[in-house]
């Protein structure tokens, strides 16, 4: 991936036409698995027709995903959701499909053993169960190829007083020491943050600066992943942003959007101004490279699943088009001058660019159709997999 971008004081280099094409050529968006099934919110899950019922038949939609868009090769898989007896099976599916199996989830918050923590629970056999997860994800991580393990932990308390919130850390420190130690060569632990829910008193990692800490601690391989709905409101995320990629440390994105909490809404919906000032981060801090994953995670309960994301891969490439296209040199002088105004203005120049032609030039050049969106409501696939996909269980949070 062609970064076209400099670290240093002066900002970022402008970019010919040819090198912004260039460079939206080489993005790659990682589509979570969990997407394409059922989901809904604590009220209610609302089915829809041809869902997948198997991890093999998401890999089916997200190939779709990555046909029209021709930037979608990995999906991520969530375990135990996506649990297979075959995980080798499941690489070579999506292989003949074309798609790459990208971060494995962990999933230590739906047990009962769960009530009180997974690693940081009190009960150490709680937490040993919880550590032998984490390290079957590797596992996992062996048998598919994939190169991430992605934790998130619903740990915390909702009582002051409930636990020992600096020993929970101590726990926290010495499972991830565990896992981490495990990885092979090649392999990255993505520690995620989120600020509040399941637990309403403290999260054990509820920010970005205690999974900062943690990976820090832990060494090179341990990077921090920003899921974009995971913060206080008017939280200045493209700050965090450049933070973390300053200090090496931005392992990648779980994109989504939100306008409450955690809402998991399609990524660049409710606010495409904020995608595009991270991705203007992301390309000033010499973050676009395969070193930073650019995940979705996002739920579609009422929305039809795959044309919602391929709407959200488009999204989040308007965002980097937009980036790409700020005039570095010329905002550079306007920062240097101090004149507030031009400054902006060049900033505001690069997002109010309608860069959907732009885009669509650079699928056709690859051989695809300009508007992913309208080819795959042409190609059928959508009516195929309601007329074939009747019996069994479709794959989704149950309710
Ligand atoms: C938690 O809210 C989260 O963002 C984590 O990434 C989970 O693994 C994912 O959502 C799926 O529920
Ligand atoms: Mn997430």
């Amino acid at each position: 991936m062609t970064s076209g971008t400099s670290k240093d004081a002066a900002g970022i280099r402008t970019l010919s036409p040819d090198e912004v094409k260039a460079a939206l050529r080489t993005q790659a968006v990682e589509t979570p698995s969990w997407a394409y099934a059922n989901s809904g919110t604590r009220f209610k899950v609302f089915a829809q027709p041809g869902v997948p019922r198997t991890p093999f038949e998401k890999l089916d939609d997200a190939a779709q995903v990555h046909a029209y868009t021709g930037v979608a090769p990995t999906v991520a898989l969530h375990v135990p959701w996506d649990r297979v007896d075959d995980y080798g099976a499941l690489a070579a599916h999506a292989e003949k499909r074309g798609l790459r199996i990208g971060a494995i989830n962990s999933n230590v918050f739906q047990d009962d053993d769960y009530k009180l923590g997974s690693v940081t629970n009190p009960d150490p056999a709680v937490r040993r169960k919880a550590v032998a997860h984490l390290l079957d994800c590797v596992g996992i991580m062996e048998e598919t190829g994939s190169r991430d393990l992605k934790l998130w932990f619903s740990d915390g308390t909702n009582y002051p007083g409930q636990d020992d919130l600096r020993t929970r850390q101590d726990r926290l420190a010495e499972a991830l020491r565990t896992v981490y130690d495990r990885l092979g060569d090649g392999h990255r632990m993505l520690l995620e943050y989120k600020l509040f829910e399941p637990a309403f008193y403290a999260t054990d990692v509820p920010d970005w600066g205690t999974a900062y800490v943690h990976c820090l601690q832990l060494g090179p391989k341990a990077q921090v992943v920003v899921d974009t709905g995971h913060h206080a409101p008017g939280t200045n995320i493209e700050f965090i942003v450049a933070t973390l990629l300053r200090e090496g440390k931005l392992g990648g994105f779980d994109f989504n959007s939100r306008f409450y909490a955690d809402d998991d809404l399609m990524a660049g919906a409710a606010d495409p101004f904020q995608l595009f000032r991270i991705m203007y981060e992301v390309v000033r801090g010499g973050g676009f490279t395969p070193d930073v994953a650019f995940m979705l995670d996002q739920c579609h309960n009422i929305e039809a699943k795959i044309p919602a994301i391929i709407r959200s891969v488009m999204n989040v490439q308007e965002a980097t088009a937009k980036a790409l296209l700020v005039d570095g040199e010329a905002l550079g002088e306007a920062q240097r001058a101090g004149d507030v105004l031009a400054a902006n203005g060049v900033l505001m120049d690069a997002f109010s660019t309608d860069v959907r032609p732009l885009l669509a030039e650079v699928r056709e050049g690859a051989g695809l159709e300009g508007d992913p969106l309208s080819a795959y409501r042409r190609s059928g696939w959508q009516e195929r997999i309601v007329a074939e996909r009747v019996g069994g269980v479709q794959a989704g949070w149950g309710a």
